[in-house]
């Protein structure tokens, strides 16, 4: 490809609103352009990563026994009635009316559209198992699009559905599934993790895990052993129970004025007492219901935990008129002793070990001190629900916790029977019983895969494709036009390396050749191959862009050196 034709218009400057490597990269380097809010263009050098990464899916979608599909887009809203969902999201849901005023969706997921086709068309067990997938455009209405495409409103995915009669095939598909995204996101060039995850509201008990590309602006937060492989997302990290109950003796509990202390910080300063000593007391509506959550001062209760333990639908905190109305008091003075009687009290496993604690009186201004579980208050269940914290021990007993920020970029899931039982999807089992049909699910984000490769390659002078997925297999530059065997040697070349199958991107500009080791920095193709003051000899200089490594080659030896090169290029 030409460079003087090719569309690729570069930025000198940072732009405005872009904060992350990746954003600011992709802008500069012409790899996209916004066109709204959270939605992008993909211009040329963008798009041909984007199929490179989409082929390595393909690949390894197709190694693991996928069947590539396209389903529409647009979904008709009855769908998503029939599953239940179409209230279960906000205006996250892209809605719209055809002509004829019938109401649809923009595609967030495809759960509900893959079902109703394999409801229509597969009813034997003969027919299964069956892995689709599409690569395909969704739409979620972010509130807060930013990070160019890391969370924007339109993405691309790759979206698996898996169908079996029985959860050892399910298990037999998920396996391969988290293979195959461990060989794409491994060719891709990525330092990654596969987490446990929390399956949130896409429901599905049999697990699920979260692959994530270590990375300082991921948003969410691993908690991983140093001494181990366990590694999960931090909203359900587990936690041993590994407190000991606090021996006798107990002072007796008292009473304590405590004006205006409603904070952990205030209690702390004003009752010059560490935190581990207070009891915190946090009331949820679990499914309705009021559970007083009492974790240890210095400890966060983790709400996920509290859905899962109570296996709950739902659940809430309550705010400041529950609290009045629930527990006769104002937030900040609440506690388990003398609680109503309506209100559950669940203690996370720490405070069995807090001996004389601090919480409140249920009444303004007043505390507690000297304060002992099971004996000042009734604990109907102690459980882990806190959230983990660094240095805590991994619940696989080998080492302690660390964090780390990570970007999603593939999610898989065990979805049972949620959606084939509720759109009807059955199979004929051998005996010509009507059994529903066991689902699984996986999601790989294309689009931020291509922000995550870029967020882990790059350096101040730009991008630094790994050779899997880099747009063009090597730059070829020729330094002054103007000079006739320079130029005569690029053109030379240029038609050389295309007959030897190579993709190039030949800077043929009439642009000085600062302005050009510039830009080919900036684009970061793996190889850079200049005709420069040497052409005369027949001798290029020829650069790789990950390391800086320079070499002066004669054009006859530049086949095999750059065979060479591909050896230890990604
Ligand atoms: C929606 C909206 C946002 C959503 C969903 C639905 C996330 C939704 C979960 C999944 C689960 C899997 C198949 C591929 C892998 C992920 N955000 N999820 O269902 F309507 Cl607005 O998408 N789906």
């Amino acid at each position: 490809m030409r460079q003087q034709l090719f569309f690729s218009p570069t930025m000198r400057e940072v732009p405005q609103g872009a904060d992350i490597p990746s954003h600011q990269l992709m802008l500069r380097a012409g790899l996209i352009r916004q066109t709204a809010s959270g939605i992008y263009s993909y211009l040329p050098l963008g798009c041909k990563v984007l199929r490179k990464v989409e082929q390595i899916i393909r690949e390894e979608m197709d190694r693991a026994g996928g069947q590539e599909l396209l389903m529409p887009a647009i979904q008709p809203a009855e769908l998503w009635e029939e599953s239940g969902r179409l209230d279960d999201y906000g205006p996250e849901l892209m809605r719209l009316k055809d002509r004829h005023e019938r109401d649809f969706v923009l595609g967030a997921t495809h759960e509900e559209v893959i079902t109703s086709l394999v409801r229509d068309e597969v009813t034997s067990y003969k027919k299964l198992p069956m892995n689709l997938y599409q690569i395909q455009t969704k739409y979620r209405d972010e509130r807060r699009p930013r990070f160019g495409v890391l969370r924007s409103r339109e993405f691309i995915m790759k979206d698996a559905y898996s169908f079996d009669t029985d959860k050892d095939g399910l298990d037999k598909n998920y396996k391969a599934m988290y293979e195959a995204y461990t060989n794409i996101f491994k060719r891709c060039g990525l330092d990654f993790r596969a987490v446990k995850a929390d399956a949130g509201a896409i429901g599905g008990k049999g697990g699920t895990h979260e692959f994530m590309v270590l990375s300082d602006v991921g948003e969410d937060t691993i908690a991983y052993s140093d001494a181990s492989d366990y590694a999960a997302n931090i909203e359900i990290a587990d936690l041993p129970d590994m407190y000991e109950k606090a021996e006798a003796p107990f002072e007796n509990i008292q009473e304590i004025d405590t004006p205006e202390m409603k904070t952990i910080e205030d209690l702390t300063t004003g009752l010059n007492t560490k935190s581990s000593s207070l009891l915190k007391s946090v009331l949820f509506l679990v499914d309705e219901k009021p559970v007083l959550i009492v974790c240890r001062g210095d400890h966060e209760i983790n709400e996920i935990k509290v859905a899962n333990a109570f296996e709950a639908d739902n659940v809430a905190l309550a705010d400041e008129e529950d609290i009045r109305r629930i527990m006769g008091t104002e937030a900040g003075f609440i506690g388990p002793v003398n609680a109503p009687e309506e209100v559950t009290i669940a203690c996370d496993y720490a405070v069995k070990s807090v001996k004389e604690g601090i919480c409140g009186a249920n009444l303004v201004d007043k505390h507690y001190q000297n304060v002992h579980p099971d004996r000042d208050f009734k604990v109907e269940t102690y459980g882990d629900f806190r959230l983990v914290q660094e240095g805590d021990p991994s619940p696989d007993g080998k080492g302690t916790i660390q964090f780390a920020k990570g970007i999603e970029v593939g999610h898989v899931f065990k979805l049972g029977t949620k959606y084939s039982e509720a759109l009807s999807a059955v199979y004929l089992d051998e005996n010509g019983r009507s059994q529903p049909i066991i689902m699984g699910c996986y999601g790989i984000g294309v689009s931020r895969t291509i922000a995550a490769i870029v967020e882990q390659h790059h350096d101040d002078n730009g991008l630094i494709w790994p050779k899997a997925v880099a747009p063009f297999d090597l730059h070829l530059l020729v330094l002054n036009p103007k000079q006739e065997e320079q130029y005569e040697l690029g053109e030379a070349l240029y038609e050389k390396l295309k007959n030897e199958g190579y993709d190039v991107l030949y800077d043929d500009r009439k642009e000085r050749a600062g302005v050009k080791f510039k830009d080919s920095d900036l684009f970061g193709l793996p190889v850079r191959i200049a005709c420069g003051k040497k052409a005369g000899e027949g001798i290029v200089e020829v650069k790789t862009r990950r390391d800086g490594s320079m070499k002066e080659v004669h054009v006859d030896d530049l086949p095999s050196y750059l065979a060479s090169l591909e050896k230890e290029l990604f």
